[in-house]
């Protein structure tokens, strides 16, 4: 690993110059300082897009052998951080130049500290005497004080020799604890301050033990376990927290020998495989209100569980508990108790809190009631049957079934794809009909049911993993991220686009109710032709209007990993408002 050394600037004195010239010290500056701080904790990718103050900071980190990815707008460079950030347990950093370019990024870390990755916001800013009395600076703006609120901990670093505790402490930051956004503002002048190059490496520190490990108490896994033990209908949920801790051998192992059944998270598909027997996805209606003991593994009781009450969970109004008794393990000791009762909490990483759980199952754990079970299998049986009838058939255009029906084959034979997806309906559908093999293959909307994560997950995914990825993006979707499919080309990324196009928001065939000359607002260009957006820089573009045509090219997409953007042209009326959350809207009818 290259150390301060290998950047230490030039010694002063050439060849031919005095002796006592050629005794200065070596120095060291704050590019190389920052450089170095990461690299020293393991950090090799900077996901960015330069500018003033930070140009050559993107330069002198490739030249130092990081790897730089340069985006288009700093909103994707934000997005790839954090998922990098998902995928590896690692912080991802995100580099941005100061205002505009900070507060393109800041979207990012808001939602990375929402979904809980790890990520580090790395902006250059103007010096805080300019700053604090409002002198009116190029790209002025109190940065530090912008982004504290949106994310885990914000630092500002105004000296090189103090860049190594900001880094480190950045580090802890993101990804001790619950893991979430961290924001490092580092002032333009810091960059060229230079010191003695010994006392610069003195100065930066490796983290030890950056997530520490935090057992559960005894008495919290013990009461837990009683509680399991005793119920007659339990369910266990897996959330992207289960996924990201990457402990999948032991949750495969606690689900297997309890024998319960388990619902994933929309992340969390693939811990095990959804065709696992004791998977209860297509009898998700069915258990959640049944279940009388549900153990959240890292899944928190938000608005994607119906904030573990209402009708979802047999309530019999939209606000009422539903009569179950939690468990929840999770490393956050205030998230028990933010919507209904945790009856258990386990607090500690999922990692010690599943080892801890599998070790009291003892030999003699009861398999849960047969005709739990059974019913769980039989609604799912009936389910899959359905969708199964769903999915034959071959309508002309295609509708989403008809599409997805492809995908679910191509990642079935691809199991080591990564699966990008959002829209609405293009997320829905993909998350219920695509079955995931592998842990941490499907990345998404997430918390916040964000657009415009897609080509920013798509190029981290293809960037950290090597592994092709594929990404399934409504139309709406994709034209929050599209430029990026330049990036995807200019690093070559095996990187398979799938636009369900269905010419709008939603869906397509809206009107204007005035007759005016507008189009309805939810309503895109009739027939738009994205796959020339992917030729436009030297991918491949596949306008498919059948399923033959979508299966060919992904295939060869797969195969040639090659920049791959198909566009598949799906009926215009296919779509619900909002997808399945169309309750949310203010106008719906409450249930
Ligand atoms: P989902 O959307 O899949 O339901 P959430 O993002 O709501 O998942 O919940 C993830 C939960 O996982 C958060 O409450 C977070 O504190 C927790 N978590 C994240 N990483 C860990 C970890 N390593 N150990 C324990 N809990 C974790
Ligand atoms: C940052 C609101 C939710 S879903 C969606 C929008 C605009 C697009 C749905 O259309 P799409 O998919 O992608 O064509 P489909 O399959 O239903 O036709 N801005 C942000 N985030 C969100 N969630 C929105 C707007 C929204």
């Amino acid at each position: 690993m290259a150390t301060v050394t290998d950047h230490v600037a030039a010694p002063q004195a050439a060849a031919g110059q005095g002796a006592a010239e050629a005794q200065m010290p070596e120095t060291t500056d704050g590019f190389h300082l920052v450089i170095d701080a990461l690299r020293l904790n393991g950090i090799d990718t900077i996901f960015g897009l330069p500018g003033i103050p930070i140009t050559d900071l993107t330069r002198k980190a490739q030249a130092a052998g990081m790897r730089v990815v340069s985006f288009r707008h700093e909103q994707n460079a934000g997005y790839a951080a954090s998922i990098a950030g998902f995928m590896t347990g690692k912080p991802g950093v995100c580099l941005t130049v100061s205002a505009p370019g900070f507060l393109n990024g800041l979207t990012a870390l808001a939602n990375a500290t929402t979904n809980c990755f790890p990520m580090i916001l790395v902006s250059g800013s103007s010096e805080r005497e300019v700053v604090d009395l409002q002198q009116g600076d190029y790209e002025e703006m109190d940065q530090l004080a912008i982004a504290k609120p949106l994310c885990k901990a914000a630092f500002r670093v105004l000296h090189a020799e103090d860049i190594g505790v900001g880094v480190a402490r950045a580090i802890r930051a993101a990804v001790s604890g619950r893991p979430g956004g961290v924001y490092l503002d580092l002032p333009a002048r810091l960059f060229p301050q230079s010191i003695d190059a010994e006392a610069g490496r003195r100065s930066l520190i490796k983290v030890v033990d950056p997530a520490p490990r935090q057992i559960p108490a005894a008495d919290a896994v013990q009461r837990a376990l009683d509680l399991l033990r005793g119920a007659r209908k339990p369910l266990i949920l897996l959330g992207k927290g289960a996924a990201y801790a990457q402990a999948d051998a032991d949750i495969r192992a606690l689900v297997e020998r309890t024998g319960i059944p388990y619902l994933p998270m929309s992340m969390a598909k693939g811990i095990l495989p959804d065709t696992h027997p004791q998977c209860a996805s297509a009898a998700r209606s069915f258990v959640l209100p049944e279940a009388d003991v549900v153990m959240l593994v890292g899944a928190r009781l938000n608005w994607l569980l119906s904030h573990g009450k209402g009708k979802t969970w047999g309530g019999k109004s939209s606000k009422e508990w539903g009569g179950q008794k939690f468990i929840q393990v999770d490393i956050s000791p205030t998230e028990a108790d933010s919507n209904v009762r945790i009856d258990a909490p386990v607090v500690g990483d999922i990692g010690s809190c599943v080892a801890a759980l599998l070790a009291g199952l003892g030999a003699d754990w009861p398999r849960p009631p047969a005709e739990w079970t059974a019913a769980v299998a039989e609604r799912k049986a009936k389910n899959v049957a359905k969708m199964a009838e769903t999915l034959a058939k071959d309508p002309a255009p295609m509708n989403f079934h008809s599409a997805l029906n492809v995908v679910r084959d191509i990642v079935k034979a691809n199991p080591d794809a990564i699966v990008v997806n959002e829209g609405a309906n293009a997320l829905d559908f993909t998350r219920s009909i695509v079955d995931m093999y592998k842990p941490r293959k499907r990345l998404d909307v997430g918390t916040w049911g964000v657009m415009g994560i897609g080509m920013g997950f798509s190029v981290a995914a293809a960037v950290v993993s090597g592994q092709p990825v594929i990404a399934i993006e409504g139309d709406s979707a994709f034209g929050f991220s599209g430029m990026e499919v330049e990036t995807i080309c200019r690093y070559g990324l095996p990187v398979c686009v799938v636009i369900l196009n269905n010419n709008g928001v939603y869906r397509g065939d809206e009107v204007n109710p005035t007759g005016g000359r507008d189009p309805a607002p939810l309503v895109f260009v009739k027939d738009a032709r994205y796959e020339k957006l992917m030729e436009a820089f030297g991918g491949v573009g596949v306008y498919a209007t059948t399923p033959a045509a979508l299966r060919q090219a992904m295939e060869e997409a797969i195969r040639s990993r090659r920049p791959t953007l198909i566009n598949a042209i799906i009926d215009e009326k296919a779509g619900t408002e909002s997808g399945r959350i169309t309750a949310l809207n203010p106008t719906a009818k409450k249930k």
